[in-house]
């Protein structure tokens, strides 16, 4: 006998590149082959080739290159338009996302995360989408992660993502594929073994060692939160892990295709 829950909300969040976009790709693929109904959110206004098909669309409202003519804007200046236009229409994107009876929605913002999560657009379409049963995904890059200091600066935006929204957040270390066995297994030191991090932190050469030293002493007071899942949108390594967590976090582990 089926029993339809109320749907989990999944916000990709990540510096421009980090894999968002696909990982919503590969994930609604992943997701769909256990018989849930998943429904996918394109938030970025500027998308051009979008590797899914999306059940609700940004452009639908707000095109890129329409305001960019319209208002003789550069595309920098035209995502911020882009980006408070969104909020405006916060109320019209929940009811077309209502209007999908969908077990998870998985919604991808824009390439640039400051537009989504500093501006106020983030908070107002979370706020007005319903932050229950609502979890964040934060995707490391990995072009960034494996230099300590630039792993250090995407741990310092993951706890500014949770810092802003307050909701649960799984942080991934995106495209995997790309990583060799021993780099992937240094940054997973990184995380859960700090010390290491230290170390290598210290040996990098022209950067201060006394703020390295307060950053990591920040970073060990706030603490990361949680697991970092290696995941990969071309060999789909890791979407089970990620797919665990999400059920063990709002179901107790029940898996929510038994609903
Ligand atoms: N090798 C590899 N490349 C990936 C993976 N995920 C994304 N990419 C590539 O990384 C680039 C940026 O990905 P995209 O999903 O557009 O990033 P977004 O800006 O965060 O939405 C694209 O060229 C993707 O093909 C992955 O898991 N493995
Ligand atoms: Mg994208």
């Amino acid at each position: 006998m089926s029993r339809r829950l109320e749907e989990i909300k999944i916000y990709m969040l990540g510096t421009a590149g980090s894999g968002k976009t696909s990982f919503t790709a590969s994930f609604q693929g992943w997701l769909k082959q256990l018989d849930l109904e998943v429904a996918t959110v394109n938030l970025d206004p500027g998308e051009m080739n979008l590797p899914y098909d999306p059940e609700v669309d940004i452009r639908d409202w707000v095109d890129l290159y329409d305001v960019m003519e319209k208002f003789k804007l550069g595309p920098n200046g035209a995502q911020i338009a882009c980006s408070d236009e969104m909020a405006l229409k916060a109320d019209e994107i929940k009811d077309a996302i209502d209007s999908f009876d969908a077990d998870i929605i998985l919604i991808d913002t824009p390439g640039q995360i400051e537009l989504f999560a500093y501006r106020e657009t983030g908070r107002i379409l979370i706020e007005s989408l319903g932050v229950d049963n609502s979890i964040i995904l934060f995707l490391f890059d990995p072009i960034i992660s494996k230099r300590a200091n630039g792993f250090v600066s995407l741990q310092m935006l993951s706890i500014s993502t949770q810092f802003i929204f307050s909701l649960p957040q799984l942080n991934i270390l995106s495209k995997s594929d790309m990583f060799d066995d021993d780099l992937l297994k240094k940054i997973m030191e990184w995380y859960y073994t700090p010390e290491t991090l230290y170390n290598d932190l210290i040996d990098q050469k022209g950067i201060s060692k006394e703020i390295n030293i307060e950053v990591l002493k920040m970073l060990e007071v706030i603490g990361m939160q949680g697991s970092l899942i290696p995941i990969s949108s071309v060999d789909l390594n890791g979407m089970d892990d990620v797919y665990n967590f999400i059920v063990q976090l709002f179901k107790g582990g029940d898996d929510i295709a038994d609903y």
